[in-house]
């Protein structure tokens, strides 16, 4: 795309002195994060803003809160299509012994590792060529999102200055990297070695980057033992609005006013749902209901595990088709 809305030149000059000053106004925080002057010495007098990072920010759906929610179904076709599954399996098999003993000691499902790492940078194949910093001092800089994208550039800096090298710190224009597209202040605190060497290499190593998603989902909760969610047959005559959540969501509201609220598996049960292709869970289990493209189509009942998975990414379609490839991989 061409950049349409890219920063008029007449105003590059003036910019250019407002952002160096801006990251100078980082020091003291860096400091108190332990990041050596050095470090920002190397990096700051080089760096420019990007006014296509910007520009990408702009262009952002802004929440769209009154926008219909499209159907669920044709963005299943084609997140979890026939090549993403036979790769999933491909990924799964080269690391069938990690990933037994990742979930072994963590209860997270070998399948569910292997499906974020599918689902997020089509198992490395993709990750993403911003410069990391460069991308989130422009938008640290650029203020709109500033207590987000800050706290992030900090982090950058702090990798860098535990040696990270700086050819490794790209990624996404928003600031997701390596295998699992972490942003970096989660890379931080959860980046996590599996294979021995003492280095959270999200970037290159397998090993390494599933074993840092099972350990982001064993700090949101996961449950061992527990599945995703599963599919259901909901009888025409449930009654919808009175299964509806009483509770107002305080994050993704458009995302959490969709599921209904928590009964047990038994409750289900009850009221007449129909497990379709598998086991059900114990009947202790909560489970909220989604039926994502309206009654009498597909319909899911999800745990608290699927909670899990929007806490890596607050969208339901990603959510459920994270964990519909898992269980297609797992088959
Ligand atoms: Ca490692």
């Amino acid at each position: 795309m061409i950049a349409a809305g890219a920063i008029p030149v007449a105003t590059h000059a003036q910019d250019d002195a407002g952002f160096q000053a801006y990251l100078e106004s980082l020091r003291p925080k860096a400091a108190a994060m332990g990041i050596s002057d050095a470090t920002l010495n190397r990096v700051f007098p080089e760096l420019t803003p990007n006014p296509r990072v910007i520009q990408l920010d702009q262009n952002q759906p802004g929440g769209g809160a009154y926008s219909p929610i499209p159907n669920f179904e044709p963005y299943r076709q084609k997140h979890v299509d026939s090549a993403r599954i036979s790769r999933g399996r491909i990924a799964y098999q080269a690391n069938r012994a990690r990933l037994a003993r990742i979930e072994a000691e963590t209860g997270v499902p070998e399948e569910i590792m292997v499906a974020i790492f599918g689902h997020e940078t089509n198992y490395g194949s993709y990750t993403g060529d911003f410069d990391l910093i460069r991308s989130l001092a422009t938008l640290s800089w650029e203020g709109r999102r500033r207590t987000l994208f800050e706290p992030e550039l900090l982090a950058t800096l702090k990798m860098l200055d535990n040696g990270v090298p700086r050819s490794r710190l790209v990624g996404s224009w928003a600031g997701a990297t390596g295998y699992p597209q972490f942003l970096p202040s989660v890379y931080l605190r959860l980046g996590k070695d599996g294979d021995g060497d003492g280095k959270a290499d999200i970037w290159t190593s397998e090993a390494d980057a599933l074993a840092s998603i099972a350990n982001y989902f064993v700090q949101s909760g996961w449950r061992r033992g527990q599945p995703w969610g599963i599919s259901v047959s909901v009888p025409a005559s449930l009654d919808r609005a009175s299964m509806a959540a009483r509770t107002s969501p305080t994050r993704c509201p458009r995302v959490f006013n969709r599921h209904s609220r928590w009964l047990t598996i038994a409750e289900w049960r009850r009221l007449g749902l129909v497990r379709t292709g598998g086991n059900w869970p114990a009947d202790t289990v909560m489970a909220t209901l989604l039926e994502p493209d309206g009654p009498n189509k597909t319909a899911y009942l999800l745990t608290s595990n699927y909670r899990v998975i929007l806490d890596y990414n607050c969208s339901n379609f990603y959510a459920l088709s994270v964990g519909l490839l898992a269980d297609a991989v797992k088959q």
